[in-house]
């Protein structure tokens, strides 16, 4: 079976990478598990470059088929920040809880219809001979006024869809697992067809 590694340090995407790929014929590992130990700095300015810049090295120092994602929580009502400064929005080493509550804290009294947002995500699979490939994928919603749920991960207790009545951190993990930006990427990607195996042909390792 081909191995795929998984090149992220955010258990919250391991765990959904696990659902999302599984019952494909590839044998998932990490970076811990390949002795790997290497700092990508994202000095890219979209999701797009930063996820080939962490695929592509991580691809590089393994010889493995690699996968990275470069995600993040656009607010209108913010001119899009986060952004791709979602991992670091409140300085290096504080808690997801620690973000959100500073994201929460910056739209005071912002009215319900102005609290728009999305999840975005760009999925990049790099080659050990180098090719690059990249889908995105969007999840459109609303910033509530206090956090809700405990699944999920991230900005997710904060993240509310009016049309299930519920943040992304109450809805079921394979709910969140169907409607994410993450899900959306991944399919944009054909990562779940065959069509996969094509796109990838000449990477086997
Ligand atoms: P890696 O680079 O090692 O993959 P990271 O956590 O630093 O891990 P990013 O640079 O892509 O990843 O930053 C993504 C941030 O955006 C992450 O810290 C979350 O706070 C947020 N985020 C991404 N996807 C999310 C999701 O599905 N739900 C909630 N928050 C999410």
């Amino acid at each position: 079976m081909m191995k795929l590694l998984i090149a992220t340090h955010n258990p919250g995407k391991v765990k959904e990478y696990q659902a999302l790929l599984a019952g494909l014929p590839l044998e998932l590992t990490y970076p811990a598990q390949e002795g790997l130990d290497i700092e990508v700095t994202e000095t890219g300015e979209s999701f797009a470059e930063n996820a080939r810049l962490k695929a592509a090295a991580y691809a590089r120092a393994s010889g493995l088929l690699t996968l990275a994602d470069d995600s993040g929580l656009e607010v209108d009502a913010l001119g899009g920040e986060p952004g791709i400064h979602s991992a670091r929005y409140a300085g290096n080493g504080a808690s997801d809880e620690e973000r959100y509550r500073l994201l929460l804290e910056k739209l005071p009294g912002v009215p319900w219809e102005e609290r728009t947002a999305r999840f975005r995500c760009v999925i990049a699979v790099a080659t050990p001979a180098g090719q690059v490939h990249t889908a995105e994928g969007t999840c459109e919603g609303i910033i509530a006024f206090a956090p809700q749920g405990e699944h999920g991960f991230g900005y997710d207790p904060v993240f509310y869809f009016p049309e299930h009545g519920m943040t992304m951190a109450e809805l079921p993990p394979e709910t969140k697992n169907r409607i994410s930006h993450r899900a959306k990427a991944a399919h944009n990607l054909q990562l779940l067809t065959s069509n996969f195996q094509l796109l990838i042909a000449g990477g086997d390792k």
